[in-house]
């Protein structure tokens, strides 16, 4: 069973650490009537992550510390899923993770609080997030069970979008990145700058541990990839991801997790350094290579 499922597992970065850590512990159904996706459940160490898809592309994620069954719930648009999630695995919750306020993400909050029935802790970076209760900064600290959170503040998608660092007890760790890092690409920098995103992306998300898991906001990953293709023809490990990505999308799995490897192998704008992108860009730095294929890729067809 767990050698049939670890096939599914997004590429090969997570199919080789598969032995050491990492399982797919169950396919799950929650949130699965007429959604874009299979809901997965993925279990590494002390921490399982329940993926469940929202709206047309969107994803939640239920976050739980197997060790005290504390549970965390990230962006829940839909909190109606997120219930039947919770009440499913038996989890108590008792945070909801925001990284930022658009409605696509932060405009389920409201509700959430009121129905779920116990006291919540709402995270987040802006205060036009709704049901807002504890706003964060950047290297801010708190614990969900026994798994260490740390806030990362990454303006450039939105002023006040946050990617929340976690770290279980064994050092296992995965990072939920909203609308700022995405499978293959990034966010549209609506308010903010390419010397921001830059910071983001080479300077905070690229340092993270190349095995930390990554788990975005939406699932782009199939159409990030042809602009990835498109800026770095030569490039394999972006052939090998986009025939793993079909798969997996032709049989309704998400394409997360990814890891901060694979993104440093596959992803533009995190390789602006990189002197195949900056020939395609026509830039001789990072900074306006970041500005030229971000600007390339808002009109870029698919
Ligand atoms: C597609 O589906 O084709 N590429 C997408 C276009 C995040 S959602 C949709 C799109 O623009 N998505 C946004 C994005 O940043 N995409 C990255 C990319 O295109 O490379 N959103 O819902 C978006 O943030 C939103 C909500 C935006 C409220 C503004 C407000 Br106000
Ligand atoms: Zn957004």
């Amino acid at each position: 069973m767990l050698s049939a499922l670890s096939n599914l597992l997004p590429n090969p970065v997570l199919q080789g650490i598969t032995a050491a850590y990492f399982k797919v512990a169950a396919l799950r159904n929650i949130g699965f009537r007429g959604t874009h996706s299979n809901s997965i459940s993925v279990a590494f160490s002390k921490m399982r992550v329940t993926v469940l898809p929202a709206l047309s592309d969107n994803y939640m994620y239920l976050i739980t510390d197997e060790a005290t069954n504390q549970a965390a719930i990230v962006d829940p648009v839909a909190p109606d899923t997120v219930l039947e999630a919770v009440q499913k695995e038996g989890v108590q919750l008792t945070k909801v993770l925001t990284t930022h306020h658009h409605w696509d993400h932060a405009g389920g909050n409201e509700e959430l609080v009121k129905k779920a029935g116990s006291s919540l802790d709402v995270y987040g970076g802006d205060s036009r997030i709704g049901a807002l209760t504890k706003q964060v900064k950047d290297g801010d600290t708190f614990k969900i069970g026994n798994i260490d959170v740390e806030c990362l503040f990454t303006p450039c998608h939105t002023t006040g979008h946050i990617c929340y660092y976690l770290k279980d007890p064994k050092g296992k760790s995965a990072v939920f990145t909203g609308d700022t890092l995405f499978v293959a690409g990034c966010g549209r920098f609506f308010e903010g700058t390419a010397q921001q995103m830059y910071t983001a992306l080479v300077e905070k998300l690229s340092k993270l541990p190349d095995d930390t898991l990554v788990f975005c906001g939406h699932e782009y990953t199939q159409q990030n990839l042809k602009f990835a293709k498109f800026v770095e023809a030569e490039n394999r490990d972006i052939m090998k991801a986009i025939a793993d990505a079909d798969e997996k999308r032709q049989k309704g799995i998400p394409t997360v997790p990814s890891t901060i490897l694979q993104e440093k192998k596959i992803n533009p704008f995190m390789r602006v350094m990189m002197g195949s992108v900056q020939r395609h860009a026509s830039c001789i730095d990072a900074v306006s290579t970041m500005q030229a294929i971000r600007k390339e890729k808002d009109t870029f067809k698919a």
